[in-house]
């Protein structure tokens, strides 16, 4: 069963969505499991091009026209290392002075359309949060740091469980100081 995912304009996208009941729910296990299993089958081009997915990194419930506090994230990092995470009433804890910005710009798969301007988002980050385990339907509470392209695709869906689409947040230059993702990574690498 293929996900609907809803499009800017649908009110459920601009609400900010409610904490997950803790213990999950079934319906809400089952909701997150179905999210990732879309969000991988959308990163193999030959099921995405059947099933008609566009590719994503992440998915929000909101997107899906749930409106709780949980989204996916499947990443392979610039390191390739792969992040797979379920993250359920996640909280930024603190988050660093230092902005990047993905220099391609964002894009959403709930907004059908180019959408050109830089988002600036925090280098780094430390949440807070329930981590929803997939294979083994289990619930843990982690403390934990993201920095670089997992911390930008984080703050994407985190704004989305506050019912806020980039399209907002888009600007024609890089606000003074950011540095740009690619940079970053490069400083890394030679770290
Ligand atoms: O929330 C979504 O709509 C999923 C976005 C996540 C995203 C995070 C950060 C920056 C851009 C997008 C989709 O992944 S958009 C499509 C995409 C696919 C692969 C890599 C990057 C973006
Ligand atoms: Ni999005």
């Amino acid at each position: 069963m293929s996900l609907t995912i809803i499009k800017e304009g649908h009110p459920t996208l601009n609400q900010v969505a409610k904490e997950v009941q803790i213990p999950m729910t079934d319906e809400d296990k089952n909701t997150l499991t179905e999210m990732m299993y879309h969000i991988k089958k959308s990163q193999i081009p030959e099921i995405a091009e059947k099933e008609g997915l566009r590719p994503g990194v992440g998915l929000a419930a909101p997107q899906i026209n749930v409106s709780k506090r949980m989204f996916v994230v499947f990443l392979q990092d610039f390191d390739d290392k792969v992040m797979e995470y379920a993250f359920v009433n996640p909280e930024i804890v603190e988050k660093s002075d230092a902005i990047t910005y993905l220099p391609t710009g964002e894009g959403c798969l709930s907004v059908d359309r180019e959408v050109e301007g830089l988002v600036m988002r925090h280098q780094e980050i430390i949440i807070k949060t329930k981590l929803f385990d997939v294979k083994e339907q289990t619930v843990r509470s982690v403390k934990m740091k993201l920095k670089g392209y997992p911390a930008i695709v984080f703050q994407h869906e985190y704004d989305h469980i506050d019912g806020i689409l980039f399209p907002e947040k888009v600007l024609d230059i890089p606000k003074e100081g950011a540095t740009p993702l690619w940079d970053l990574e490069e400083i890394e690498e030679t770290a």
